[in-house]
């Protein structure tokens, strides 16, 4: 059976020629923000990426085919339409099968780029294990297909509704390198601390290429989270940031949100109760990732073709 995969001819000759390409994903765009900032965003991160001199490739499902790599006018029309599926791992086989359309959230777009044979990946937030997941089960399946697939995902730390530090022992479990960059600390999304450690701390591109380099020549398989703590000047105090969480996380109880609604239900509220503060740290954290992944694509392009 042939795969319904298409990947962009600019991504396919860049694969082809070893150069650096980093995937996006488009749960961000459909789900974790407001239109117009999520087709502002996400058009600016595409452009960033080739500012670096690297191509992007923003991953989505379209009319049942997995697509790697969209053009401009087709994310401003994922953006603007109503009612696409949020799709995580056990929505492509649907998505495909149905000829749906979906956006692809970090576990999809995970699977989809290493199908192309992509190795990074740029996101705002990864999810995690939920708070209160004791009793809801609720950990995103972003953290198995992260430990199951040879990547190397930026974000700017898990999303801060999650329970932080299980999510940092779950990734331990899982044997995925949680790689600060220029921080020692985990950062939490909306803020640069979180008070748990990160398992290595790593101050430049290349260095973290190199960690890619030798985990993978080893035989060691999966991914790496490199978590960048968003700009000083975008972060928003941590007091604050959990007061509106924990009043977000009571709504959604008290309305009996579950599954793959409770993010974006949260981030929507979270927008609401900071007066789209939260919404303003989002889109910064999203760019600044961006501009990390096409450093680090372009120093591990160099290491796996020398010239
Ligand atoms: N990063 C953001 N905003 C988002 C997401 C990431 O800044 O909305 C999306 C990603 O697609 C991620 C998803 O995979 O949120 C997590 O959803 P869940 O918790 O249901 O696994
Ligand atoms: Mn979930």
């Amino acid at each position: 059976m042939e795969k319904a995969l298409h990947i962009h001819e600019e991504v396919r000759q860049a694969l082809q020629e070893g150069r650096a390409v980093v995937a996006l994903e488009s749960t961000i765009i459909t789900h974790g923000m407001p239109h117009p900032a999520n087709v502002e965003t996400a058009l600016a991160c595409e452009r960033i990426i080739r500012e670096s001199g690297v191509v992007p490739a923003t991953v989505a499902i379209i009319d049942g085919i997995i697509r790697i790599g969209l053009d401009e006018e087709e994310i401003r029309a994922l953006a603007a339409a109503e009612d696409v599926i949020k799709a995580g791992k056990r929505d492509i086989a649907r998505a495909v099968s149905e000829k749906l359309t979906a956006s692809t959230t970090v576990s999809a777009t995970i699977i989809a780029s290493r199908m192309a044979g992509i190795a990074v990946f740029a996101t705002g937030g990864i999810g995690g294990v939920h708070r209160g997941f004791e009793k809801t089960m609720d950990v995103s399946r972003d953290l198995e297909e992260l430990a199951a697939h040879d990547i190397a995902v930026v974000c700017a730390g898990p999303k801060a509704i999650l329970d932080l530090s299980a999510t940092a022992e779950y990734l331990e479990t899982k044997g995925v390198e949680l790689v600060g960059y220029r921080t020692d600390e985990m950062p939490a999304f909306y803020c640069r601390q979180s008070g748990i450690a990160v398992s290595q701390r790593v101050d430049s591109a290349s260095a973290i290429a190199k960690l890619m380099h030798v985990k993978w020549s080893h035989g060691l398989s999966g991914g790496l989270l490199v978590t960048n703590p968003l700009s000083e000047e975008a972060a928003l105090p941590s007091a604050f940031v959990e007061r509106i969480i924990d009043a977000a996380i009571k709504k959604a109880d008290r309305a009996g949100v579950v599954g793959k609604a409770v993010t974006p239900f949260l981030l929507a509220e979270l927008e609401k109760a900071s007066h789209g503060e939260s919404l303003e740290a989002n889109k910064v954290l999203v760019k600044e990732n961006a501009r990390l992944a096409a450093e680090i694509a372009r120093e591990y392009a160099k290491l796996i073709q020398p010239e």
